[in-house]
């Protein structure tokens, strides 16, 4: 009975352990399969855009988005493992034809509201392609950034990498650009990110 007993208490350390020792996963989406979307009440058009994943910082993970079956190469989900330290990801992909992609900004998914954790993210820089107000420092009348498509419940505050302003978003409220890519140059997409976790 005490060796069992014993036995259950390691298994529980164990399951606590990994818990622990897994960090949040931010996320970024590079949505190619987006047709006649509104963007700030105007109706953009874009063509399907297919794309191959490129280079990755270490730790980040890039795959298509199976889900969306003969699709899948039109939409890319890279995930980042994050610590509530500011830290710089990085990753690229190639567009394989001409057109526009979003560029999501959000956290993982998970079954339950408050296992989504909230993410900052800050100092967006690309190459191969063109971000406006990257470092969100430009906001409108109302306090949000501008040039980006901010949910209502997006936090947009001081806890800034760079500059003053940063925005704090998880998997159902998002930031997000549309971009032009053009086909065979690669993209790389360079941020800053940090979990809002409370030590
Ligand atoms: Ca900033």
């Amino acid at each position: 009975m005490k060796l069992k007993k014993r036995l259950v208490w390691l298994i529980c350390m164990a399951v606590v352990g990994g818990a622990m020792a897994e960090e949040p996963l931010a996320r970024i989406d590079i949505n190619g399969k987006i047709e006649n979307i509104e963007i700030n009440g105007k109706i953009e058009n874009c063509a399907m855009v297919s794309m191959n994943l490129g280079s990755l910082d270490m730790g980040v993970i890039g795959e298509q988005c199976a889900w969306l079956n003969e699709n899948k190469d039109k939409r890319l989900s890279f995930k980042f493992p994050v610590s509530s330290e500011w830290k710089k990801y990085s990753f690229s992909f190639t567009p394989k034809n001409d057109g526009k992609v979003i560029l999501e900004v959000m956290g993982n998914n998970a079954a339950n509201d408050k296992d989504k954790v909230w993410f900052w993210f800050d100092n967006f820089t690309i190459v191969g392609a063109e971000i406006k107000n990257g470092d969100f420092e430009t906001t409108n009348a109302n306090g949000r950034p501008a040039e980006w498509v901010v949910n209502d419940k997006v936090i947009v505050g001081g806890n800034a990498q760079s500059g003053s302003v940063a925005v704090k978003v998880n998997h159902d409220y998002r930031v997000f650009q549309m971009m032009e890519v053009k086909a065979g140059i690669s993209v790389t997409v360079t941020c800053w990110i940090k979990a809002d976790i409370v030590k």
